[in-house]
C-alpha cells in the first residue's frame, strides 16, 4: 500500500504535529518556531487540572532559599501541573515529552532551559515564552524551577476514596421501573465541559431536559449495559453515576477515584451486566474497579510499572482509555506510558487475573470493530495502531497508521465497496484519514493493514464517526489552525470509495460553523454523535466559556441542516454520548 506525496502545507503541519515537545538543541532566537499556538496539537495541550490546587513544599530545600521564594514555588507548581504535565508527566520523568529530571535539568543549566521554554522548537515544544503565553519573568522562575526536585501530588488510595463517595439515593430506593416519559434510548449526554455539567437533552424534540452538575472540566459519559445509568468522570477524577429512570434524572451515587483521571466504564459481559464500573487515573496512576450499583471502590490497582519495550520503571503511567470486552468478563485498560494494555477479569476481584499485553507507548483512545471482537486503540505520539482480539486477550497486530498522531475516538466502521469491513481513523498532526482491514474471515488479504488513506478537510481532527444505518463518514478538523475548516465537517459518500489507492474519494465540506450564526469567538466544530435511529449527526460548536455555543444538527441523508440548538446553559459543549449508541458500542 503505497501513501501519496502531502502537499508541502501537510508536511509543516505533520512536522509541527509532533505534538509533544522533545529536549532537543536549543533554537537559537534567529529560529524561531512557528508560533506554538497555530500548531493544531498544541491546541490540545492537557491543561485542564485539578493538580494544581494542592498545596507544595520546596523538597529538599530550606524554605525561602535562593533559588526561589514558597510563593514562587506554589505558583511555578501550578503553572507546571497546568501547562507541562500533560506531555512532561507530574513526576517529570517525561511522557509524550522529555523528562525533565534535576538531573538533566542540571545538566543543562539554567540559561538552556530559559531559552528553551521561550523559543520552543519545532517539535512540538511550545515557544510560552515569544507567544506572549509566559511573562519574562515566568519563564525565568518555570527554568529555576525545573532545576529543583520536583513535587509529589499526594496519593489518592482507599480512606480518600471512601471519604468521597456518597450513595445519595439508595439502590433499594430507586424506582423499580422508569418513572419519566423521556425516550432514553434517544438522549444525548453533552460534556459541558467549562460549566463541569452535563445536559441531557431529548434527540427527538431538542429540548434540553436537564442540566446535571458534574466533575471540573467534565470529560466523558459512559452508560451502563442495562441502557439505565449514565457513569460521567471528569477531569478532577470525580465519577457521577445518573439515573435516567427517576422522574427528573439526577446523581444516585458519586465518588473521587483520584485527583486527575479521563475514564470511565462499566462491565458489559452477559451475566455481569450493570454489575461493576471502573474509571482511570492519571494521578495516581491507578484503576479503581466500583460497585456497578453503588460506586463502592471495591479494589484499586496501581498502573506503575515498567515500561513494556525499554523495562525501565515508570512512576506514573496513566490510564487512558477504557473499555468493556463483550466477550469475557473483562475490562480493556490502557495504560499510556508504558504502552501497556490490560484485560482485566472482573471475574473474582479477590484473584484478580490480569493479561499484560505489550503494545505501544502513549496509548490514547480507541474503540472496537464492527463485531465487536476486536479494539483498535491509537498510540498516537508513535503514529501506531494496537489491535488486541478480546477473545483471546491477545495483540493481533501493530499498525503504522502513515499519518501523524492518530486520534480516532472510538473511531468509525463501515463497510467498504472494495475492502469489506473497515474501521477508521483520522489525525490530528495531518490531514488523511486512515482505513484497517477488520475482516480476518472474508477479507484476508486486508486485514489488520492499512488498505486506504485519503485526505480529509485538514489536520487538527479529534473525532470521526459512521453509523450501521449511514452512507456517510465524517470528519471534524477542531484542532486546524485555520479558523474556516476547524468550524467545518468533511463528508465523504462511503458508496463512492474506490479501490484505487492513487484516486481519493471526493468529500462534501459542511460548513456547521457558519449554520450555527454565532456571530464572536471561534468556535471550532467537535465530534459527530449520531441519534438512536442514524439518521441525524450532532455537531458540537465549542466557543469560549464566555461566548455562544450552539449544536447543530444535520440531517444524514440530505446532509442539510436541520435544526440549531443555541441555550445560555450551553457552555463549552464538547463531546456527546447517545445513550443507545454508546451502551451498544455503535460507531
Ligand atoms: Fe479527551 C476521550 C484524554 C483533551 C474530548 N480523551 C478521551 C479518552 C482519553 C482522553 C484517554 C478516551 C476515554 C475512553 O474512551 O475511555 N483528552 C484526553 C487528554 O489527555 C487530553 C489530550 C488533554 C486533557 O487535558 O484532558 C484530552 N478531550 C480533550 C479535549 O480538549 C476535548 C476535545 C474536549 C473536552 O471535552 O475536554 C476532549 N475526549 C473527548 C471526547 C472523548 C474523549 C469527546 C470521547 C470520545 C468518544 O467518542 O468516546
Amino acid at each position: 500500500m503505497t501513501f501519496r506525496a502531502r502537499p508541502a502545507r501537510t508536511l509543516l503541519l505533520s512536522t509541527a504535529a509532533l505534538v509533544f515537545g522533545l529536549l532537543a538543541a536549543p533554537v537559537t532566537a534567529q529560529e524561531k518556531p512557528k508560533d506554538h499556538a497555530d500548531d493544531p496539537a498544541a491546541a490540545y495541550e492537557p491543561s485542564m487540572t485539578t493538580l494544581a490546587e494542592i498545596q507544595v513544599e520546596i523538597p529538599g530545600l530550606k524554605p525561602d532559599d535562593p533559588v526561589m521564594t514558597q510563593e514562587e514555588f506554589q505558583r511555578a507548581t501550578e503553572i507546571y501541573f497546568q501547562r507541562c504535565a500533560g506531555c512532561h508527566g507530574v513526576l517529570r520523568n517525561g511522557a509524550t515529552g522529555k523528562a525533565l529530571t534535576p538531573d538533566l535539568t542540571r545538566a543543562n543549566g539554567f540559561d538552556y532551559l530559559k531559552s528553551f521554554i521561550t523559543y520552543g522548537s519545532p517539535a512540538g515544544m511550545p515557544n510560552w515564552g515569544t507567544s506572549g503565553d509566559m511573562t519574562e519573568a515566568d519563564v525565568d522562575m518555570m527554568a529555576r524551577y525545573l532545576l529543583l526536585e520536583p513535587p509529589a501530588p499526594p496519593e489518592w488510595g482507599m480512606p480518600d476514596m471512601k471519604a468521597s463517595w456518597k450513595v445519595i439515593v439508595a439502590p433499594e430506593d430507586r424506582p423499580t421501573e422508569k418513572m419519566n416519559d423521556l425516550d432514553i434510548e434517544n438522549l444525548m449526554s453533552v460534556t459541558l465541559r467549562d460549566a463541569g455539567q452535563i445536559a441531557l437533552i431529548d434527540g427527538g424534540t431538542y429540548e434540553i431536559k436537564e442540566v446535571i452538575d458534574t466533575g471540573y472540566a467534565v470529560h466523558i459519559s459512559r452508560i451502563s449495559a442495562s441502557g439505565r445509568y449514565l457513569f460521567v468522570i471528569g477531569r478532577d477524577a470525580k465519577v457521577d453515576m445518573i439515573d435516567l429512570w427517576m422522574e427528573k434524572p439526577g446523581v444516585v451515587a458519586t465518588i473521587k477515584i483520584g485527583i486527575e483521571a479521563r475514564s470511565v466504564e462499566t462491565s458489559k459481559f452477559e451475566g455481569y451486566e450493570d454489575k461493576y464500573a471502573i474509571a482511570g487515573g492519571y494521578w495516581p496512576p491507578q484503576y479503581v474497579i466500583m460497585d456497578g450499583n453503588t460506586l463502592e471502590p471495591l479494589k484499586i490497582v496501581s498502573t506503575r510499572g515498567n515500561i513494556y519495550d525499554e523495562q525501565i520503571y515508570h512512576p506514573e503511567p496513566r490510564v487512558a482509555s477504557i473499555l468493556s470486552s463483550h466477550f469475557k468478563p473483562e475490562f480493556i485498560v490502557n495504560v499510556k506510558e508504558t504502552g501497556k494494555i490490560l484485560m482485566v477479569d472482573y471475574s473474582d476481584l479477590k484473584n484478580l487475573k490480569t493479561t499484560e499485553i505489550e503494545a505501544e507507548r502513549f496509548l490514547h483512545d480507541g474503540g472496537l470493530d464492527s463485531t465487536h471482537r476486536y479494539f483498535m486503540v491509537a498510540a498516537n505520539a508513535r503514529n501506531k495502531i494496537a489491535v488486541v482480539d478480546t477473545k483471546e486477550s491477545k495483540l493481533t497486530a501493530l499498525i503504522d497508521t502513515g499519518g501523524q498522531t492518530p486520534h480516532p475516538g472510538r473511531g468509525a466502521n463501515f463497510t467498504h465497496p472494495v475492502y469489506g469491513p473497515v474501521w477508521a481513523t483520522s489525525h490530528l498532526g495531518d490531514e488523511t484519514v486512515a482505513l484497517v482491514g477488520t475482516d480476518p474471515e472474508g477479507h484476508a488479504d486486508y486485514a489488520w493493514k492499512i488498505v486506504d488513506s485519503f485526505y480529509a478537510l485538514g489536520g487538527g481532527s479529534l473525532f470521526i464517526k459512521t453509523h450501521p444505518n449511514s452512507q456517510h463518514l465524517y470528519v471534524d478538523a477542531t484542532l486546524n489552525p485555520d479558523a474556516e475548516i476547524s468550524a467545518s465537517v468533511a463528508v465523504f459518500d462511503i458508496a463512492k470509495m474506490g479501490g484505487d489507492p492513487a484516486v481519493d474519494p471526493e468529500y462534501t465540506t459542511l460548513p456547521i460553523g457558519e449554520w450555527a450564526g454565532i456571530p464572536d469567538g471561534q468556535p471550532r466544530v467537535v465530534q459527530p454523535e449520531f441519534n438512536k435511529e442514524g439518521t441525524e449527526v450532532w455537531f458540537s460548536v465549542w466557543n469560549a466559556k464566555d461566548k455562544e455555543s450552539a449544536i447543530v444538527v444535520v440531517d444524514d441523508k440530505t446532509l442539510e441542516l436541520k435544526h440549531v440548538i443555541k441555550d445560555p446553559r450551553l457552555i463549552t459543549p464538547t463531546g456527546k454520548f447517545n445513550v443507545l449508541n454508546t451502551q451498544k458500542d455503535v460507531y
